[in-house]
């Protein structure tokens, strides 16, 4: 299976609980190697922006707003298979239905506040990722 890599966000929710330790210590636990990271407040513009694909949506406006609520923590995360494996890893978009042991199934409260995003694509994986860091931030070669 090849490398691959998927961008994540600690989500406000998360920063709010104080999970950002045992969280970022599941992923690696899990073999997540961290490329990238930061904290950021995002404003509700940038927030849209990386949901742009839901603008219909009827949850658009809050989403958006929970997105920018707070502090989040974006990650750039390396693994073979890191798309399918990190999303199996999190769990259902909404914690309720998320299989036990999931991040989300664990920490999170609501289909609307999930404590942590996934890349749904390789392609899609690459575009977040440049939403948040410039190449120069993405440290590839840790040796
Ligand atoms: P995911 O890929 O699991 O992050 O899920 P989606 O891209 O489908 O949704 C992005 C975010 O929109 C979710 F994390 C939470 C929010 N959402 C809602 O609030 N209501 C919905 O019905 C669907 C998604």
């Amino acid at each position: 299976m090849a490398e691959e890599r998927t961008l994540t966000i600690l989500k406000p929710d998360c920063v709010r609980k104080e999970l950002i330790g045992e969280v970022t210590k599941r992923i690696q636990e899990a073999g997540f190697k961290i490329l990238a990271m930061k904290m950021t407040r995002l404003t509700k513009d940038i927030a849209g922006g990386f949901y742009a694909v839901h603008k219909e949506r009827p949850f658009y406006n809050e989403l958006c707003e929970f997105m920018s609520s707070g502090a989040c923590v974006p990650m750039i995360l390396e693994k073979e298979n890191a798309i399918a494996d990190f999303r199996t890893f999190i769990g259902a978009t909404n914690p309720a239905e998320a299989d036990e042991g999931t991040i989300r199934a664990e920490f999170a409260d609501s289909l609307g506040e999930n404590i942590i995003h996934g890349s749904d694509s390789v392609e899609n994986g690459k575009i977040e990722a440049a939403y948040f860091f410039p190449g120069s931030e993405v440290v590839a070669n840790q040796a």
